[in-house]
């Protein structure tokens, strides 16, 4: 087994990225056996079951994939430091289910990805994950085999990580999924007019996003000034008070706000163009909406500089380019992607380029990046470290990240439809294998 040992808690972002949950035995080591060490972390367990059913959106019923008979499925909560353990059951979905825990950096056999990380779980069988919630924030789990499939018909749900000391005040503390069910009806929270949470005047609200679809959503906060807290889970640096903003969020992209609800009236956050993805705070006066043309939220100058050491003139032991087209990587698909190979301990630097075709949210397993660069230039806001970068047509990308969890990791896009058709690679530590196959034969298609 992997030795497991030596992974404090790191309060820092430059810490962080440095806290992986695995290291590789000398001579080469399984992907399967790379499991969360015992400790004396407290527990947070919870009970799954995938099941086909028919959920109400809001006065109208409709048939679901869920997990528990909701979609999305049960929040679960739980601390920053503490040992997750989820046992999952399936009971009804014919080729089988995972559960890949987005954005969670953890052991690579625990990261719910058929065919490189465990086998599906067919009907009637179950499978524990167990991790330790290193790292406090916004998070989402969902289905990892068929995901383009299972995810739209409802295998989803949040995941929040509560910090164990917040720097930021706040009287309520809600999380928002947005969805688009069976491809065709947009949610909030599982509603399909919205939804309505209750915030009385002066309260400051933590409101976390979560766009568990495909489609970049661009949000907007009508009725009170606010800041941007937090990307992907990862706390900005001194965050600046905006208003009237459009935030681009993109597939599997999180995004935390924080505001003080106005004296009278309500706070709207809503989607630019999905009328039924919204939340209604508080009562009284609606406010008055943003214009839909105006100003766009850029992670790249927002916030506050912080300097962590980490700059896209540091030296890197690799640097790799990814080049995204319409629905490739380097003008290849799946497995014709080589792998981009890490060995533990490096640090790695990879340049997106976005030349032509729709906007991809990339995503990568097991590691936090931190983004360097947008378009050649540095950022001169908060440093930014997520587990994805939305792409538009254009866009040029920096990222590093240091190789500090060793295992078989996916780097796709999370727009599901265009990993499905074949934006989807891996990067691999040296010396990792692993027993699953992905493939018709083995009934493991991870998309
Ligand atoms: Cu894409």
């Amino acid at each position: 087994m992997a030795d497991m040992s030596g992974h404090a808690d790191h309060a820092d972002h430059a810490g962080q990225m440095n806290s992986g949950s695995g290291t590789a035995i000398e001579g080469g080591s399984s992907c399967a056996d790379m499991t969360e060490a015992s400790s004396s972390a407290p527990t947070s367990a919870f009970d799954l079951t995938a099941y086909k059913t028919k959920v109400d959106i809001g006065g109208r019923t409709v048939s679901a994939w869920t997990f528990d008979g909701t979609t999305p499925g049960p929040e679960l909560r739980v601390q920053q430091g503490d040992r997750v353990i989820v046992n999952l059951n399936n009971k009804d979905i014919d080729n089988g289910v995972t559960i890949h825990w987005h954005g969670i950096v953890l052991p690579c056999s625990q990261d719910g990805v058929a065919g490189v990380t465990q086998d599906a779980i067919s009907p009637g069988e179950s499978f524990t994950y167990e991790f330790i919630a290193r790292h406090a924030g916004t998070y989402w789990y969902h289905s990892h085999q068929q995901s383009s499939e299972q995810a739209q018909k409802g295998l989803i749900g949040r995941l929040i990580v509560e910090p164990r000391e917040d720097s930021l005040r706040y009287d309520r503390d809600y999380a928002v999924t947005l969805q688009k069910l069976a491809d065709k009806h947009w949610l909030t929270n599982g509603k399909r007019e919205g939804d309505t949470l209750a915030a009385k005047p002066g309260e400051r609200i933590r409101l976390r996003l979560i766009n568990s679809s495909s489609e970049v959503q661009w949000m907007g906060v009508a009725g009170a000034d606010f800041q941007v807290v937090s990307m992907d889970g990862q706390d900005l640096n001194g965050p600046d008070v905006i208003r009237d903003q459009w935030i681009p969020i993109g597939g599997g992209q999180r995004y935390d706000v924080l505001l003080t609800m106005p004296q009278s009236g309500q706070v709207e956050v809503y989607s630019r163009n999905k009328e039924a993805l919204r939340v209604t705070l508080g009562e009284g006066t609606a406010p008055a909406l943003l214009d839909k043309k105006g100003a766009e939220f850029d992670l790249a100058s927002y916030g506050t500089p912080l300097d962590d050491g980490i700059t896209a003139d540091m030296t890197f032991d690799r640097e790799y380019e990814l080049v995204l087209g319409l629905l490739d990587i380097n003008g290849k698909r799946f497995h014709e992607i080589p792998p981009l190979m890490v060995k533990e301990g490096e640090w790695i630097k990879i340049t997106l380029k976005h030349e032509f075709g729709a906007e991809h949210p990339m995503h990568m397993h097991g590691h936090l990046f931190k983004v360097l660069t947008k378009n050649g230039k540095p950022l001169t806001g908060s440093p930014v470290y997520a587990d994805s970068v939305l792409l538009f047509q254009g866009d040029e990308y920096e990222i590093a990240f240091q190789a500090n969890n060793p295992g078989l990791w996916m780097e796709h896009c999370h727009n599901l439809g265009h990993a499905a058709n074949g934006m989807s690679m891996m990067i691999n530590y040296e010396g990792v294998t692993t027993p699953y196959r992905v493939g018709t034969k083995s009934g493991n298609l991870p998309d």
